[in-house]
């Protein structure tokens, strides 16, 4: 038997964001303290909020979190990437808790971000990358987590993605807002039977020759990135004149690009596309709708030798979720060493929990970059104020 769905009150949502407020340092003690009575919180309870918000400790405090209301809706909204969760992973959780999944999608962590800003609500889960996830934060757009409705992140968490910098507002107060879910980079698919020069390098895919056999991803800070990289500036460049530059390069590529696309890399490339500008998972899932491992023949995957992309992407829940508890089982559920499996055995990017490697297809790991090719990659950071220039320079990208 189904039980019923029920909506958090508006109470624990209001809780939630007055709890963000004050540990992320944008609301006074006198401010939290008259809000927090006014919505009802005892004396006692602002007091302990307080308090822990004063510590700043490493260690999660769960002192300050709503408490937990445990009863389970009927269904979970998941806003995530496209291809990137397997229909296996949806039904063993509603299995597993009676929860269905309900999946929409978005194109970009910027169209993400907006969509949040604008007040939509109802969404329980989304995937924002790492920079992503700092600049919600700090917005105020998602919410501390309740770790220990989520064991399995201290249990199979890999060290590397635990307590990340980007999960961190600016006042440390030990709380966390995201758990990994899996991790990747950006590079070139070339469709080595279709053509034999050697492609390298970003600079590629500027060469006139190849008019109209290039798909570049519409993504603000990938395709600026890629652009900056190949000038020799950095994905998280803070400077005008590089960040110009970089406009220009793309302005200049432009009548050569067939598409910019962020949703449909595998068919660009199953469908002989020579140059496409995307993420290793997208590649693989290419390969294997072409048959697989001999499909390898047929396509290299090419790690720019300027330098590339690497990301992070992570389970994270809004401020307006409609079911905190739901959103907690599901980030616990995708961290279980099986279900990571299962994942990675179907959108074929890179786990950060190492025990699902027992379960895992082997040629999920075909392109894995090395530990020599990683040397060379760069991670995303929150620009900060600066974000609004790399936004200006897309939409003028965009326009020209
Ligand atoms: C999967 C999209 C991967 C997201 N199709 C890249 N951050």
């Amino acid at each position: 038997m189904k039980e019923p769905e029920v909506k958090p009150s508006t109470k624990e949502k209001d809780v939630v964001g007055l709890v963000n407020e004050i540990a992320n340092g944008r609301m006074s003690r006198r401010q939290f303290i008259e809000r927090g009575l006014v919505m009802g919180l005892s004396v006692s309870a602002l007091g302990t909020i307080l308090a822990a918000c004063g510590r700043k400790t490493q260690s999660v405090s769960t002192a300050t979190l709503p408490p937990m209301v445990t009863t389970k809706p009927k269904t979970l909204n998941l806003f995530n990437w496209s291809d990137y969760m397997a229909p296996a992973v949806k039904k063993g959780f509603q299995k597993t808790t009676g929860i269905s999944v309900n999946e929409t999608y978005f194109a970009d962590n910027e169209s993400l971000l907006a969509k949040l800003k604008l007040g939509a609500t109802g969404y329980d889960v989304i995937v924002p990358s790492d920079y992503m996830v700092h600049i919600m934060l700090m917005s105020n757009l998602i919410q501390p987590l309740d770790m220990k409705y989520i064991p399995n992140y201290d249990k199979y968490v890999a060290p590397l993605f635990k307590d990340p910098p980007y999960d961190k507002p600016s006042e440390n107060h030990g709380m966390k807002y995201s758990t990994p879910f899996q991790w990747g980079v950006t590079g070139i698919a070339v469709r080595k039977d279709k053509m034999t020069d050697p492609i390298s390098k970003w600079s590629d895919l500027w060469n006139t020759k190849y008019k109209d056999q290039i798909d570049m991803l519409d993504d603000e800070r990938e395709d600026l990135g890629a652009a900056l990289k190949m000038l020799g500036y950095s994905y998280n460049s803070k400077s005008q004149s590089e960040l110009d530059a970089a406009t220009q390069k793309l302005i200049q590529q432009k009548p050569i690009v067939r598409t910019y696309d962020n949703t449909n890399m595998k068919r660009a490339i199953a469908s002989g596309l020579w140059l496409t500008m995307c993420w290793n998972g997208d590649c693989l899932m290419a390969l294997d709708e072409m048959g697989g491992t001999k499909a390898l023949s047929m396509v290299s995957w090419v790690l720019p030798a300027e330098g590339y992309g690497r990301f992070v992407d992570n389970m994270a829940i809004p401020t307006g979720a409609n079911s905190r508890y739901a959103a907690h089982l599901f980030l616990d559920y995708c961290l279980d060493p099986k279900i990571q499996a299962e994942l990675v055995n179907y959108i074929w990017y890179n786990s950060p929990v190492p025990d699902s490697r027992q379960y895992t297809d082997p040629f999920a790991l075909t392109l894995v970059p090395s530990d020599a090719d990683l040397q060379r990659s760069e991670n995303f950071n929150d620009l900060g104020a600066f974000a609004t220039n790399y936004a200006t320079a897309w939409r003028s990208f965009k326009s020209a």
